[in-house]
């Protein structure tokens, strides 16, 4: 099906979304990458989800970041450029910025959406005016080059907050962190957010919550893929499935068909079964130990961290070994 997929690409140019989600479908089983998650229509719903009760993770990594600001900010060298990873609001960059902009070079806020960081960098330079600004448009897993500013700087530190590295699969997660310790370079330090195991209980009540948010994301990529390449799908025979795969410590979610049927997209028939999903997210938790291992692994070392009083998330630093 890949080289069928390829094919399509030379006879018509086909963006990168349709190929992907082609090449999902007819995966076995079918699967889509969450990335695409986030359409206007989709960062909106996600922004709901990190104000839902049943969601815990953005406000409590939020409360760890204000407990802590004065912490992080004296770990900061004096000079050092502040380098956040997927950047998007900034919005958890502030409470550090608010310890830590008068003894920055610059902050370096960098995402593959340009004209929001762009918007959020011209806040930024009114809300704290001697703080270099310099935001960089770019895919945070591919290699890119920092401002001279910040390559010039004694040191750079990495931001990367809201246990974003959790949607990645393993060995992507230690490809973004090598990715970043070439970036950042000699004598970088790196602040990651990160959500923790914990009881399945709690888990699948912050993906599954009382209001239907996180049904509706869900279901948004299917609106998505109907909308921009003439799919087919009624996202009434479509249901929203999340729960927490203890043994491979993630939740995952999935779309599952309510009934056999055929759906078009982008020309192609896609063939469901009563019951088959299509598996759109996993959301990896971890233990501070686990993200340890898999940090040293590409050559960062553990330099600590902090938590909050129930032990549900977790800001950890390190610093790049020799
Ligand atoms: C962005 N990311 C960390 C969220 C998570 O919890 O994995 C995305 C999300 N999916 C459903 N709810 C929130």
């Amino acid at each position: 099906m890949v080289a069928a997929v390829a094919h399509r690409r030379f006879s018509r140019q086909a963006s990168e979304f349709e190929i992907d989600v082609l090449e999902g479908l007819h995966a076995i089983p079918k699967q889509l990458p969450a990335k695409y998650f986030y359409d206007a229509a989709g960062s909106r719903l996600f922004e709901r989800i990190t104000e839902l009760p049943e969601y815990y993770p953005t406000r409590t990594e939020m409360r760890i970041l204000r407990r802590h600001a004065a912490d992080i900010a004296n770990m900061i060298p004096s000079g050092a450029a502040l380098v956040e990873f997927g950047s998007g609001s900034s919005k958890k960059a502030r409470i550090l910025l608010k310890a830590a902009a008068p003894k920055l070079a610059a902050y370096v806020p960098v995402d593959i959406c340009g004209e929001m960081i762009e918007q959020e960098a011209a806040e930024l330079r009114i809300d704290f005016p001697q703080l270099k600004v310099l935001p960089v448009t770019a895919d945070i897993c591919k290699p890119f080059e920092l401002p001279p500013e910040a390559k010039a700087a004694p040191a750079r530190i990495g931001f990367f907050p809201g246990s974003t590295i959790g949607n990645f699969e393993p060995h992507e997660a230690a490809g973004f962190l090598r990715n970043a310790a070439n970036i950042l370079g000699r004598g970088a330090a790196l602040i990651v957010g990160v959500d923790l195991i914990k009881s399945a209980e709690v888990l699948n009540a912050a993906y599954n919550d009382a209001e239907g948010v996180t049904a509706q994301f869900n279901l948004n990529l299917l609106i998505r893929i109907n909308r921009e390449l003439g799919g087919t799908f009624r996202l009434d025979t479509f249901e929203h499935h999340a729960f927490y795969n203890r043994e491979r410590r993630r939740v995952e979610m999935h779309l599952a068909s309510l009934k056999r049927q055929k759906v078009k997209v982008a020309g192609d028939t896609i063939d469901f079964r009563a019951g088959e999903t299509i598996h759109t997210e996993n959301s990896y938790k971890y233990s501070d130990e686990s993200l340890a291992a898999l940090a040293r692994g590409v050559g960062w070392l553990p330099a600590g961290g902090w938590t909050d009083s129930r032990k549900y998330f977790s800001l950890q630093t390190f610093i790049l070994g020799a």
